[in-house]
């Protein structure tokens, strides 16, 4: 039986899972969660993930949601590939890196993206909001910093070896463009991102999620 996943494959938290999918080699089957027109709160959504957002991964009679945990269980499934470290210290970096992403990292690049890409072009819902937009500014910087400093001398994000934590903190940056991401000087997660997009995997998934800054306006 395949792997299932419930996703909206332009958002960044859908590909991050579709990604570490296509770079495992698991063959999950795609269900499209359209959250523009509302398919995430229908009863038979609701009922495998309570949030009523993506994504969502079915594994026969096991459900999981949230991107990061989701993301351990796909690495989990090819343990010889070493996306999430057996060894404790190791695994734990690769969580450290995984909650910062939800706590410091995804916030203010998400008041970006929905600022800048998804209210004024995909929702159709007005003028991005410069108060917002503003109020992102200090924390983008105080977390782009940290995680620039901390990638000086590492190929990927916990050192020599590709992780889950890469794909966690990676997916949204497809977006950096047309979000407006301020990035200006952070040299080191830009060389860190050019080499994580041009996996194969990545590529791949850009190609099915029609990722470009044209089709996402
Ligand atoms: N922390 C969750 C966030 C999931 C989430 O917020 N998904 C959004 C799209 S990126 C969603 O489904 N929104 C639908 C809604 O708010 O109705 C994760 O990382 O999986």
């Amino acid at each position: 039986m395949s792997i299932e996943l419930y996703v909206f494959p332009p958002s960044p938290r859908a590909f991050k899972v579709m990604a570490l999918a296509n770079h495992l080699d698991l063959s999950a089957v795609i269900h499209t969660i359209d959250i523009v027109k509302g398919d995430q709160k229908t009863p038979q959504y609701a009922a495998l993930n309570p949030n009523m957002r993506m994504p969502t991964l079915k594994d026969s009679d096991f459900v999981l949601w949230e991107a990061n945990a989701i993301l351990q269980y796909l690495a989990g499934k090819r343990p010889d590939l070493g996306l999430l470290p057996r060894g404790e210290r190791a695994r734990l970096d690769v969580t450290r890196w995984q909650f910062w992403d939800l706590a410091h990292w995804e916030p203010p690049c998400v008041i970006f993206l929905f600022e800048n890409l998804v209210k004024p072009f995909v929702v159709k819902a007005g003028e991005p909001d410069a108060a917002a937009l503003a109020k992102a500014v200090e924390p983008f910087h105080r977390s782009a910093a940290v995680l620039d400093g901390h990638l000086k001398g590492k190929q990927w994000v916990t050192g020599d070896t590709l992780t889950v934590a890469d794909f966690s903190l990676g997916a949204i940056l497809n977006y950096a463009e047309p979000a407006r991401l301020p990035l200006d000087g952070y040299a080191e997660i830009k060389r860190w991102f050019a080499t994580l997009s041009a996996l194969p995997a990545w590529r791949k998934t850009q190609a099915e999620t029609q990722l470009s800054p044209a089709a996402a306006a």
